[in-house]
């Protein structure tokens, strides 16, 4: 077959943000959208692009299919060498990674808008993961977006179609050139790669009956999103049955969820975990990259501390016994939990910019093992993106070689390392009359000119010289102001750098309140507040974080003026 040159016009805002390229369906459907990205990412491959392998699949989601074959009529016309397809265009965000690293390809597309919802009224994404298996970093990204820019024609194979429910391997010519598409089964190199891990054996013995302990009992929720397939895999290969995992089956609209993992959008597994006998619950988002860990009765863990109590058990978990440990590194409005484990442990410590594409240097290097985001994401080097279920094993794993309850652990960590509180709601001010211990308020779809002024002041405030040293009160606490800036980034690595990457005031006490605005929503502008507070006073270790993070919240509140630029009076998440 031959391909064609097909004229388009350009789109502006093609520029992809943290995390690929996420717009409502209905943006992606305008004609040529869609072709013009996929034309642009290709073309920013440059010198590789010919005859080049490439790993193409999605969380499921609304309008995926129709992308994959619109990626494949596009790569064979581009002179791509070969596509690795998931079956039925499924392949989670980690499978992904999984896969390019695997078989070595020059990278992959994933088709996904995250935890976004889903649906033909909901969102769409595109992102474009590396051959080091991560996502694009920005000298990439602004390189496709560079291209978009000017585009004036794509090439394309109009009447290739291929069915990518079935397992097969299909070559065929294209201008001359072999062009092959491999449809491989969505869950077989991850599962094999977590079995590698993970200490099967332990896990399976933790979960099962025996004759001195009843089954660590477990409750696993995939929110309709693309982890059900490797959930359903890997649990009954543990022997977990069906009646433990929940909400399995990938749905184009993941049944009406918002499928993302925290205390509000999981509320089911919440409430089934308070109510229920189990011991453990876990939930992921709709692409399988984040993931929620709950103790009994919903006993909470933040994912800064999660990150962690990971970092400290590392050495229960077999492939770390093997790679030893590198060092640690958290995102910067992560909560500073992690950075006492890596001090006690005399180990590598860094603190990146927001968004999985900041660690993928260090690893590569060799410097980093584990890491983590307040965003309900954690991971290791295993492969490139965080993961949703490697983050539940791996609390299987140390949960099996402790032998104690997840809350049990977080209070002897607690009591070594002092505890970073992450937020939560404060009653009276919001008036949500339910209690959500938190690490994160959100302001979602503010008018962005709003937003800007917002930030501007702020920045305008904490710049005064003035302000370092300044102390800053409220109900009987006070915090001192150390250091305040703009947080920019240089990777040790190739040097570049990353500027404006969020506001932040450190306090003396390792206290910090930060604001920066979302990078991943598909319109207007989110604000993200994220508040840590730092105690170590054995009293106060176990009290409510509501109560102990009553004051830094005002203060922050105060200090933003955000009732006034933004008109709320609530945020309309909290995590
Ligand atoms: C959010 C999170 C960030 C995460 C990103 C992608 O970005 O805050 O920590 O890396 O989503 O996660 P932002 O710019 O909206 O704050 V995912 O699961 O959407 O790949
Ligand atoms: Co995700």
């Amino acid at each position: 077959v031959t391909s064609l040159t097909v004229n388009t016009r350009v789109y502006e805002g093609q520029k992809p943000g943290t995390s690929g390229l996420r717009k409502a369906v209905k943006v992606f459907q305008q004609e040529h959208y869609t072709e013009n990205f996929v034309q642009a990412i290709l073309q920013a491959l440059g010198d590789q692009l010919i005859g080049c392998t490439l790993v193409v699949g999605g969380d499921g989601r609304f309008y995926g299919k129709e992308a994959v074959a619109k990626i494949i009529r596009i790569a064979a016309a581009n002179g791509v060498g070969k596509l690795i397809v998931g079956q039925n265009g499924i392949l989670s965000t980690p499978a992904v990674s999984t896969i390019i690293r695997k078989y070595k390809t020059q990278g992959g597309i994933v088709l996904t808008a995250s935890h976004n919802p889903g649906g033909p009224d909901a969102d769409f994404g595109i992102k474009f993961n590396c051959d080091n298996g991560g996502p694009a970093p920005d000298n990439v990204t602004n390189k496709i977006y560079e291209i978009t820019k000017t585009l004036q024609c794509y090439k394309i194979i109009p009447d290739i179609s291929i069915d990518i429910d079935k397992i097969q391997n299909i070559s065929i010519e294209v201008d001359g050139r072999p062009f092959t598409i491999d449809i491989i089964d969505s869950v077989n190199d991850y599962v094999e790669l977590m079995r590698e891990i993970f200490d099967f054996a332990s896990i399976k013995k933790l979960l099962q009956d025996s004759a001195d302990k009843p089954a660590f009992k477990v409750l696993i929720n995939s929110m309709n999103g693309v982890t059900g397939p490797y959930v359903k895999r890997i649990f009954s290969e543990l022997g977990v049955d069906d009646t433990s995992l929940v909400n399995i089956k990938p749905l184009e609209d993941f049944g009406g969820l918002h499928p993302d993992p925290n205390l509000t959008y999981a509320k089911d597994l919440v409430n089934a975990i308070k109510e229920g006998p189990y011991d453990f619950g876990a939930a992921f988002d709709g692409d399988g990259d984040r993931n929620m860990i709950l103790g009994k009765k919903a006993f909470f863990v933040t994912p800064s501390d999660s990150l962690a109590v990971l970092a400290a058990n590392l050495k229960l978990i077999p492939y770390f016994q093997k790679t030893g440990i590198k060092g640690y590194a958290r995102s910067m409005p992560t909560a500073a939990a992690v950075d006492r484990v890596a001090t006690k442990n005399g180990a590598k410590f860094f603190e990146v910019p927001t968004g999985w594409k900041y660690f993928g240097n260090l690893m590569d290097v060799g410097d980093l093992s584990l890491c983590g985001e307040e965003s309900f994401g954690t991971g290791s080097d295993h492969i490139r993106e965080k993961d949703g279920i490697w983050a539940c094993l791996a609390w299987l794993n140390v949960i099996a070689g402790l032998g104690k309850s997840v809350e049990n652990i977080l209070l002897d960590h607690w009591k070594v390392y002092g505890r970073n509180f992450f937020t939560s709601v404060p009653l009276l001010l919001f008036q949500i009359s339910e209690l959500i211990i938190g690490s994160r308020y959100d302001y979602e779809n503010c008018d962005s000119a709003s937003a800007d002024k917002m930030m501007q002041s702020i920045e305008t405030l904490i710049q005064k010289p003035e302000f370092i040293g300044r102390k800053l009160q409220h109900g009987g606490k006070e915090y001192i102001v150390k250091q305040a800036d703009n947080y920019s980034y240089t990777d040790p690595v190739d040097s570049s750098k990353a500027t404006k990457q969020g506001l932040r005031i450190l306090f003396v006490d390792g206290s910090r309140i930060i604001f920066r605005l979302s990078g991943t929503g598909s319109s207007g502008a989110t604000i993200r507040m994220y508040i840590d507070s730092y105690e170590n006073d054995p009293a106060t270790l176990e009290k409510d974080a509501q109560l102990v993070l009553k004051p830094l919240i005002n203060i922050a509140l105060e200090l933003s003026e955000l009732r006034q630029y933004t008109g709320r009076d609530a945020p309309t998440v909290i995590t």
